[in-house]
């Protein structure tokens, strides 16, 4: 395991790393809020985990929404609307360069971001452990849409049924997507090199997927700003903003 910050060690960190991948056979990567960071999307952590005064792990659970439904859709309007003025980075688009030379047989990205950002740098295969921010979905009846750009009212309701509609996320306490879970889990259990990029691998089960990848034997590469809870079990850390350090691994393939 080896971290290299400086400049110096951070060039040979980049050498190391693109040596590793050009070597792996089948890649995953995991992305966190730090991938969307240089788009301007707040992380989670970054604001010490507030919105409004309110720790997010408590307006982001049914039992918020159940409670105070005004005040959880007005957390998740201000992220719909915040989508409009924001564009992929170079980070999201050098994991699209990825997808693109290992192909879809060989290359998955799994992120724990609803932004849809990954989609609009164009990469063709993303499984979105935590749903998206854009689509909405019924709390009574099977309506779902997929309702990008549109401002919704402080208590949106379900052109089929009338009831309550909800952002189709997962919120803690709830269970994430089994078949997209599943095919996260098989692709990081049969990978030779899994990358975890922006994130603070403290949210489960996603982070779990660090542990499985190690334990298969796959070699682990991290970019990240700052040192996480993934870090001591990487064999390569960049530390840096992902969107110059990936572009720059790319370029050394
Ligand atoms: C579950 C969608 C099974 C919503 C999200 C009690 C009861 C039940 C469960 C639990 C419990 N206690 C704990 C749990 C488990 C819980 C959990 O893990 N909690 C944590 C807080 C400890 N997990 C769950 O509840 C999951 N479900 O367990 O179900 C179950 C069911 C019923 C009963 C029992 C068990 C559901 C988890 C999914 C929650 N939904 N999002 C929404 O977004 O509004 S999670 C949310 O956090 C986001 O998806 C986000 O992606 C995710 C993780 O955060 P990060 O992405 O890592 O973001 P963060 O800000 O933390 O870090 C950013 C990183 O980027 C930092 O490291 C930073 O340094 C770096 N960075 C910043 N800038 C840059 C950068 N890196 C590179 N370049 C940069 N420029
Ligand atoms: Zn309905």
């Amino acid at each position: 395991m080896h971290h290299f910050v400086d400049c110096g060690e951070q060039e040979a960190a980049i050498n190391q790393a693109a040596d590793i991948l050009r070597r792996a056979d089948r890649l995953v990567v995991l992305t966190g809020a730090g991938v969307s960071a240089e788009s301007g999307v707040p992380t989670f952590r970054g604001s010490n985990g507030l919105w409004e005064g309110h720790h997010i792990e408590e307006v982001a659970t049914p039992e918020a929404f159940q409670r105070d439904p005004k005040l959880v859709w007005r957390f998740y309007n201000m992220r719909r609307a915040a989508l409009a003025g924001i564009q992929p980075n170079p980070a999201h688009r050098a994991l699209v360069e990825l997808e693109r030379r290992w192909g879809p047989a060989r290359f998955t990205l799994v992120t724990q971001n609803i932004d849809g950002l990954h989609q609009a740098a164009g990469s063709q295969r993303v499984l979105e452990l935590h749903g998206r921010l854009s689509r909405v979905r019924c709390t009574a009846c099977r309506y779902i849409a997929d309702r990008p750009g549109e401002s919704l009212p402080e208590l949106p309701r379900c052109p089929e049924c009338d009831e309550l509609i909800r952002p189709d996320v997962v919120w803690f306490h709830e269970m994430l997507p089994q078949d997209i879970w599943l095919q996260a889990a098989e692709r990081t259990t049969s990978c030779s090199c899994f990358l975890v990029v922006g994130t603070s691998a403290v949210v489960y089960p996603a982070a779990g997927l660090i542990r499985m990848a190690r334990d298969v034997g796959a070699a682990l590469l991290e970019f990240n700003i700052e040192r996480t809870a993934a870090s001591r079990s990487v064999d390569v850390g960049l530390y840096g903003p992902a969107g110059w350090l990936l572009p720059e691994v790319v370029r050394h393939l």
